[in-house]
C-alpha cells in the first residue's frame, strides 16, 4: 500500500539501531506508508546520502521535490499522510507540550545517555563527569515521564493509546535502560516507566521496524520497508 500522494519517490536512509531512526519508522510503519529503506552504516555513510543531507545524520528522508533530516519532520511527513490510528492525536491538542517535551529528551537527555553508556569517550571534556553521574541525571528526565505516566493512569504517555509523543520517545529511554538493565529494574521511579517500555517493545510494530536489513549499496536491488499487516 502506497499512500504517498505527494510523489512517488521515498527514500529512507536509515541506521536500524539509532534512537531517531527508529521513531522515524516507528512513524512510517503507522501510516502503512511503503518507502524504500537503505540501511547505513554511520561510520562508511554514502555519497548518496551526504550528497542530499551534509550534516550527515540518520534518518533522511529523500522525496521527488523535497529532503528531510530531522526525525521528526519525518514522523510528521507520514502521518500527514495517513494517521489511521490517529498517532498525532498528542501533537494535535497539545502541540507545544509535546515538542517541547520530545526537545529536552533530544538534547539534554540525550547529552547524559551518550556520556553514561559511553562514558570514557569524553573524558577529555571540560566538564567529564563519572558514568554514574550522568545516569543520576539521567534519572531527572524519566522521573517526569513517570509523571506523567501516573498522571495519565495509562499503558501510554497520552490519553489510553499509542501516539506520537510514545514512539518519539521510547527509542531513547531505550537505550538508556539497556545501557544497565539491573539498574533500571530495580529502580523504584522507573517502575511506571519500565512497564511502558516494556510494552511498547513488546508490540508487533517494534518487531516490525527491527527487521535486519542488509547494509545497502548502490548495486544492490531497492528493498522496501512496509506495514504489511
Ligand atoms: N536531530 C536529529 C538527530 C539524528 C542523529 O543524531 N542521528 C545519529 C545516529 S543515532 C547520527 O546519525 N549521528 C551521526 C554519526 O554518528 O556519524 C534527528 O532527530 O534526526
Amino acid at each position: 500500500m502506497n499512500n504517498n500522494s505527494n510523489s512517488d519517490k521515498a527514500i529512507l536512509y536509515s541506521f536500524r539501531r539509532c534512537p531517531f531512526a527508529m521513531r522515524a519508522r516507528a512513524a512510517i510503519y503507522f501510516s502503512k506508508i511503503k518507502v524504500e529503506l537503505r540501511e547505513v552504516l554511520l561510520r562508511n555513510k554514502p555519497s548518496e546520502m551526504l550528497d542530499i543531507s551534509s550534516k550527515g545524520t540518520v534518518p533522511v528522508l529523500e522525496l521527488e521535490e523535497n529532503i528531510l533530516d530531522e526525525s521528526i519532520d519525518i514522523m510528521l511527513w507520514a502521518l500527514n499522510i495517513n494517521d489511521s490510528e490517529d498517532i498525532l492525536c498528542p501533537y494535535r491538542e497539545q502541540k507545544n507540550f509535546v515538542l517541547d517535551t520530545i526537545k529536552i529528551f533530544d538534547l539534554e537527555f540525550k547529552y547524559h545517555l551518550d556520556r553514561y553508556k559511553y562514558n570514557s569517550r569524553y573524558v577529555n571534556e571540560k566538564d567529564f563527569l563519572s558514568r554514574e553521574k550522568h545516569r543520576n541525571e539521567g534519572i531527572k528526565y524519566l522521573k517526569t515521564l513517570q509523571n506523567i505516566l501516573q498522571k495519565n493512569n495509562s499503558k501510554y504517555l497520552y490519553k489510553n493509546k499509542i501516539s506520537f509523543m510514545d514512539l518519539a520517545l521510547f527509542p531513547l529511554v531505550r537505550q538508556y535502560k539497556i545501557a544497565d538493565v539491573y539498574f533500571f529494574n530495580e529502580n523504584i521511579d522507573l517502575k511506571l516507566v519500565n512497564i511502558w517500555l516494556e510494552n511498547l517493545i513488546n508490540a508487533i510494530f517494534f518487531k516490525n521496524i527491527m527487521y535486519k536489513y542488509e547494509v545497502w549499496n548502490s548495486n544492490a536491488n531497492p528493498v522496501y520497508f512496509e506495514n504489511s499487516l
